[in-house]
């Protein structure tokens, strides 16, 4: 353990209404019916505020203001003025940082280095690339003349809550569409901060719409008639059931789902590098990350070494107060993540890998877990098939490129893969073989609003960011 100073950020920066309602056409609306739900603080259990459960009838609200606004307003006005009001958010965003970091910390639990360093200038820069497109979608590869969809229906996960919501909405309103949004359940306050963004920006009203509560508002959103769009990022389970709820409907529908990455590590590889490589890419975000290299596949002659190392560096991470900004590793975002997380760990134990877990002070209250890893991985073991969505690294070995590649291949996923070697034509080599809608070289979890991500396979499909993230909301039309 590493003795540190701790250096808190100030909660006092954010300002949480102890009860929320739904942001419909503009304005704060009580949901028709009584129920509600509460979000807590992940790392301390403390309840930061309440929030409205929607009802179907509540998302029907939501969608008809979302309607009008599209036929009256949104869809008829040039890109250009489009793009102004993604310009005003993207600076009230920049603006709010700070404020929109703590927040984000305290709902998800993420240290408040990553919030502030990572999450938030991405969730600004994608307004930004986005405000761009806005009056330039003739030049988007999809005719000269592309049409919006409509009213996109959005439903995001815990993981970025922010992020996700950025990536959805800041091309689809780039688009000419108009949105409703579900956060996740755990985690609805910057949701519900960026629908004050949107009042603050003069976004014209019904343009954003942002409904809360669980699976069942969900359900019901996508289940909407009157959608023309489904975008949703979470489990491969749900996005089945979405999917089988959207086939046949006419609605558009991109699928953001699971992974189970493979970090490959050759022996030509800088290893120092290769072990940050490893660190951040399992462990950034409690590994509660879709593309996270959570299978480390390493040439058998340096496995040795190389674990020797990330354990050494695995025992310096700090884990504890994610508003502390000396945090490596925040707390696991719900009890349901923590049992699961706790569930697979055990499974892996008894199927036979050997356990190891950096020995850090584990906080009495919140949700927590310490950096593992398991060696001795076999293909058929759980850990090595599925998503576990926590800071825990499986570590299974390979003699040749050849064997690497069947070896990362062989999972249901297809979302991301990390190749680590000083060898250039063994990189272009692995990138051509490898079934991962992203390949990373000698780096891990970059992310960049020009880039398209998606995956293949039951990663799902559709690519977000980009060019190609515009096709998911525009129909072509040729002139
Ligand atoms: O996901 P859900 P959960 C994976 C990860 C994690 C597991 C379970 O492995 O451990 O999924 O997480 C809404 N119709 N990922 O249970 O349930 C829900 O309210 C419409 C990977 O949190 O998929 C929330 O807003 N919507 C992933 C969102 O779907 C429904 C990120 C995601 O929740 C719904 C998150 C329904 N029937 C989890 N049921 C990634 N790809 O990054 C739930 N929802």
């Amino acid at each position: 353990m590493f003795e540190y100073a701790p250096a808190p950020e100030s909660r006092d920066v954010v300002d949480i209404r102890p009860s929320y309602g739904l942001f419909i056409n503009g304005e704060w609306a009580d949901a028709l019916g009584d129920a509600r739900e509460k979000t807590i603080n992940p790392a301390s259990e403390e309840v930061l505020a309440e929030f409205a459960v929607a009802s179907e009838a509540d998302v029907d609200r939501a969608v008809s203001a979302a309607r009008k606004a599209y036929d009256a307003v949104w869809g008829q006005m040039p890109g250009r003025e489009r793009a102004k009001y993604l310009f005003r958010i993207a600076r009230i965003i920049q603006e709010r940082a700070r404020e929109l970091a703590v927040l984000e910390s305290l709902d998800n639990g993420k240290p408040i280095r990553e919030s502030r360093d990572v999450d938030l200038p991405l969730v600004a820069a994608h307004f930004f690339y986005y405000a761009g497109w806005a009056d330039k979608l003739g030049y988007a590869g999809l005719g000269a003349d592309p049409r919006p969809l409509g009213v996109a229906a959005q439903v995001i996960p815990w993981n970025f809550p922010l992020l996700m919501l950025a990536w959805k909405i800041a091309p689809a309103l780039a688009c000419g569409n108009t949105v409703v949004l579900k956060p996740a359940e755990t985690t609805p306050l910057t949701a519900l901060a960026f629908a004050e963004i949107c009042r603050q920006a003069d976004l014209p009203p019904g343009v954003v719409n942002i409904v809360t509560g669980a699976g069942e508002t969900g359900q019901a959103l996508v289940n909407h008639p009157d959608v023309n769009k489904v975008a949703f990022t979470g489990s491969t389970e749900v996005g089945r059931l979405i999917a089988r709820s959207v086939a046949g409907s006419g609605k558009k529908l991109t699928l953001e789902l699971g992974g189970k990455a493979a970090n490959i590590v050759f022996d030509d590889a800088a290893l120092d590098q290769a072990v940050e490589g490893i660190v951040n890419g399992i462990f950034f975000n409690q590994g509660h990350v879709c593309c996270a290299g959570s299978r480390l596949l390493v040439q058998e002659s340096i496995e040795g070494e190389l674990l020797d190392a990330l354990k050494r560096r695995l025992s310096t991470l700090r884990m504890g107060d994610p508003l502390d900004k000396n945090t490596d590793i925040g707390a696991i975002n719900s009890s349901a993540q923590l049992a699961k997380i706790k569930e697979l760990s055990d499974a892996g134990e008894s199927e036979g890998a050997a356990r190891w877990s950096a020995s850090c002070p584990i906080p009495e209250k919140g949700f927590w877990f310490p950096p593992t890893l398991f060696t001795g991985v076999a293909q058929s073991h759980r850990i090595a098939r599925e998503e576990i969505f926590g800071p825990v690294l499986s570590v299974l070995t390979f003699r040749t490129p050849a064997e690497a590649v069947e070896k990362a291949n062989n999972s249901p996923y297809g979302l991301s893969a990390g190749v680590w070697t000083e060898k250039g034509s063994r990189i272009l080599w692995m990138a051509d073989k490898l079934r991962a809608g992203v390949v990373w070289a000698n780096t891990f979890n970059k992310f960049d609003p020009t880039s398209p991500f998606g995956g293949y396979k039951e990663s799902g499909y559709g690519r977000e960011g980009g060019r190609h993230g515009l096709e998911a909301y525009l129909d072509v039309r040729p002139m």
